[in-house]
């Protein structure tokens, strides 16, 4: 497999999105679509947690309310993989505010305000090493190949 096959991007479901019942909705747009889960947990994460997370937003004036909304309940952190699934991924998020998300993006399909807006996805290579780090020890992240996997990429 090619190496640009493997990058990987760091997907979590927020605490809305579980309350919501939306889990199963969000993993399922990213199955669909091919690219393949190599980790996947439930935790009710800590605010030093979130305030790593979040570290470059820590000046904000929406930070604190950030990290609260965060460590509200339970979320689910993932760790996909495949071609370009950094930018796709953000691309399948859609815009940060649910109010300029396209339809068909899982904001513009499924939230309405910012500080509810249901998922993270890494936004670059490099925050996505970051994030899967944090979250995830090197254990937690299996490879294993799919048996589609020719029928995904040519
Ligand atoms: P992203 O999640 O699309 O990468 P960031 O700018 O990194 O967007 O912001 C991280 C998160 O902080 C957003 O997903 C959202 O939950 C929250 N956030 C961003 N801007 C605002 C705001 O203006 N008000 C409230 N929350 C915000
Ligand atoms: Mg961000």
């Amino acid at each position: 497999m090619m190496a640009e096959q493997r990058e990987r991007t760091f997907i979590m479901v927020k605490p809305d999105g579980v309350q919501r019942g939306l889990v199963g909705t969000i993993i399922e747009r990213f199955e669909k679509k091919g690219f393949k889960l190599v980790g996947l947990k439930f935790v009710w994460p800590s605010e030093e947690l979130l305030q790593q997370h979040y570290s470059d937003l820590a000046s904000r004036p929406f930070f604190p309310g950030l990290v609260k909304y965060m460590s509200s309940g339970p979320v689910v952190p993932m760790v996909w993989e495949g071609l370009n699934v950094v930018k796709t991924g953000r691309q399948m998020l859609g815009a940060t505010n649910p109010a300029d998300s396209q339809p068909g993006t899982i904001r513009g399909d499924l939230c309405i305000q910012v500080g509810r807006n249901i998922i993270h996805g890494s936004d670059s290579v490099e925050s996505a090493k970051k994030e899967i780090g944090l979250w995830f020890t090197d254990k937690e992240v299996v490879g294993w190949t799919p048996a589609n996997e020719n029928w995904v990429y040519e």
